[in-house]
């Protein structure tokens, strides 16, 4: 069966009401968003490694846009159990409304700041990235990209492995199990492994120049629903098409 562009008909119900659908782990979920990673790469391998049942509505933008709280994508519409259609907009809200349903976020306030901080930090990184050499001229991007590998990544790295290592350099930023920040910063790798200048040299992100993070990535991608995500046609569809958009 084809995807639907139909946006469902969302549930208006008093904020109660609403908490009280929200809180079920047992819906099915529809996502939003362009053929593309960018903001809807996160929200997608949450899905995933949350073992949630989802698909992704067809685009029809110009009649949807309108119709989204913000006028951009992604949204998503989670339809509960009990029959209620809830509306998510914004990816980073989307994102940590996913990882608190599925326990992501740490097991006390203190392991969610600290999730926190390594999601901003990694969201810093991926924002220089998008800056320096997605955005780069296709003349320049070879010499930008290289001086982000070696002014701003190898900064990132190095850092990262010390925090990762006071964690026990158990494969996770927080605590002993994965976390929104594991799935953050392996994202944020990925797109940065996936859009290399042609000609450039490799990015220096790999298991014997970076093996805590290594480690991080190892651990995500051992989760069952994420790994096969990872391998679905629909996944190297959007790595292929994101190289695209941007000419890589
Ligand atoms: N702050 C929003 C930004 C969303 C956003 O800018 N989405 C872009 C695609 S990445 C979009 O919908 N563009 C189409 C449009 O503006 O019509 C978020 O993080 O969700």
């Amino acid at each position: 069966m084809s995807p639907t562009s139909t946006l469902p008909t969302v549930t208006r119900a008093s904020s109660e009401v609403l908490a009280e659908a929200a809180k079920g782990t047992d819906s099915t979920f529809q996502l939003l968003y362009f053929p593309l990673h960018g903001r809807g790469e996160l929200v997608r391998n949450l899905l995933a490694y949350s073992g949630a049942h989802w698909e992704e509505l067809a685009v029809d933008w110009p009649v949807q846009k309108p119709k989204t709280p913000f006028q951009v994508a992604p949204v998503v519409y989670e339809h509960t159990a009990s029959g209620s259609v809830l509306e998510l907009a914004e990816s980073n809200a989307i994102e940590r409304y996913l990882s608190r349903k599925y326990n992501l976020l740490g097991s006390n306030i203190w392991e969610e700041n600290l999730v926190n901080q390594y999601y901003h930090n990694a969201e810093g990184l991926i924002q220089a990235f998008a800056l320096r050499v997605v955005g780069a001229a296709p003349e320049a991007r070879i010499d930008e990209a290289n001086r982000f590998y070696a002014e701003v990544l190898s900064k990132f790295v190095s850092i990262h492995e010390d925090h990762l290592k006071q964690n026990g350099d158990n494969g996770h930023y927080v605590g002993n199990s994965t976390t929104l920040a594991d799935l953050k910063v392996v994202q944020t790798l990925d797109r940065i492994l996936l859009l290399v200048p042609k000609g450039g040299v490799p990015v220096p992100i790999s298991k014997e120049l970076t093996p805590s993070l290594w480690k991080v990535k190892e651990a995500v991608e051992r989760n069952a629903s994420y790994a096969s995500w990872k391998k679905s046609q629909r996944s190297q569809d959007l790595n292929a098409n994101t190289k695209a958009r941007f000419q890589f």
